[in-house]
């Protein structure tokens, strides 16, 4: 039997052979997967770890925080600042970025993390994930602002998240497609478990919050009714729906066997863009969708072409498999264009 790939010598490989990652950003990664190890082992120990629950702080966002976000978001920290590879961080949990203690070396790439997404479904024993990404600091300052980090998705040189489920899976993409590993708990190893992950281009499965459907915009309410119009509707085949709330669960499974993953906006108020945050889960999600050849917009645009105005940006989320993507999408354009006329 072929013995598998631990993650050190499938990135060392990736070097040699591809030359696709230098060594600050091999490290990067090494620590990175480091960490998420570390989450891992916190997440599985449930109530014995006395890590459930909520905190009395609130995020920038204004979400209550679980003590394992501030727990995660710390350990992502602790893994990554002193390496001499990074310039900054930003976290869905910090307000602002973070820079490298003047202690440490500084580097030339950015990490962004959401260190726990899908938070909500710790206390239910329910997955959750960690996902991250990495842009290069551009400036010629060593310090970094806010302004560093808002940079197009599709200056993203690696993305991947890490999925605690029944079994510990992290999905890497280094923009030449997306490669699956499996956590060794035994062994304490990332394996590679599947290269060139690929998404299904049709599929029967979505995956949308539907008990927000009162406060859709046309388009939506549109598209969702054909897929539950089933074999006899305009589609022609019957969908079925999944809604973990987990993105990167519901993301992994798109992944898996195809589908789609939608967050749209609503009406509820009109002047936000979102739900989803676009630099810590839409921009690293859809990095690692499009390698596998997937689609990912925000209703209007290729996600990865938006130009972030601020840290926290909320984006609407479309992605998955391709022809799906392009039917939803194509009715918010139709939508859009009637209301400008
Ligand atoms: P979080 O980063 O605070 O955990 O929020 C993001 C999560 C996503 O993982 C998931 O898709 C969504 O929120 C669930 O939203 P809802 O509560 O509407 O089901
Ligand atoms: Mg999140």
């Amino acid at each position: 039997m072929q013995s598998r790939v631990p993650l050190t010598r499938y990135l060392i490989e990736k070097q040699r052979k591809q030359q696709c990652i230098d060594d600050d950003l091999r490290l990067l990664i090494e620590v990175v997967a480091r960490a998420c190890k570390a989450i891992s082992a916190y997440v599985s120990k449930g109530e014995l770890g006395n890590i459930l629950g909520s905190t009395n702080s609130t995020n920038v966002q204004g979400e209550v925080q679980k003590k394992l976000d501030i727990l995660s978001n710390e350990i992502l920290l602790d893994a990554t600042e002193w390496g001499g590879h990074l310039a900054g961080l930003a976290s869905e949990e910090m307000e602002k970025p973070y820079s490298i203690p003047k202690e440490y070396p500084r580097g030339k790439y950015l990490l962004l993390f959401d260190p726990l997404d899908g938070s909500s479904n710790i206390d239910v024993n329910i997955s959750v994930g960690t996902i991250f990404s990495v842009l290069q600091h551009t400036g010629d300052n060593q310090e970094v602002d806010e302004g560093s980090f808002l940079q197009p998705g599709y200056k993203q040189v690696m993305a991947g998240y890490t999925l605690y489920g029944p079994s510990t899976q992290m999905m890497l993409t280094l923009g030449d497609g997306v490669d699956a590993f499996t956590l060794h708990k035994e062994h304490g190893t990332f394996m590679l478990t599947e290269r060139g992950v690929k998404i299904p281009e049709e599929t029967q499965e979505y995956a949308i919050n539907m008990s927000y459907q009162r406060h859709w915009y046309p388009p939506m309410t549109r598209y969702v009714q054909e897929l539950l119009a089933g074999e006899t509707g305009p589609r022609g085949k019957n969908f079925n729906m999944r809604w973990v709330a987990s993105m990167v669960a519901d993301v992994h499974r798109l992944l898996t066997r195809g589908g789609v993953f939608i967050y749209p906006r609503d009406q509820r108020d009109p002047s936000a863009k979102g739900r989803l945050r676009l630099m810590y889960e839409a921009n690293p999600m859809s990095f690692i969708v499009e390698q596998a050849g997937g689609m990912s917009t925000n209703g209007l645009q290729r996600m990865m072409d938006i130009q972030p105005e601020e840290l926290h940006e909320r984006v609407a989320v479309f992605m998955g498999s391709k022809k799906e993507i392009e039917v939803v999408t194509r009715y918010h354009q139709e939508y859009a264009a009637q209301q400008s006329d």
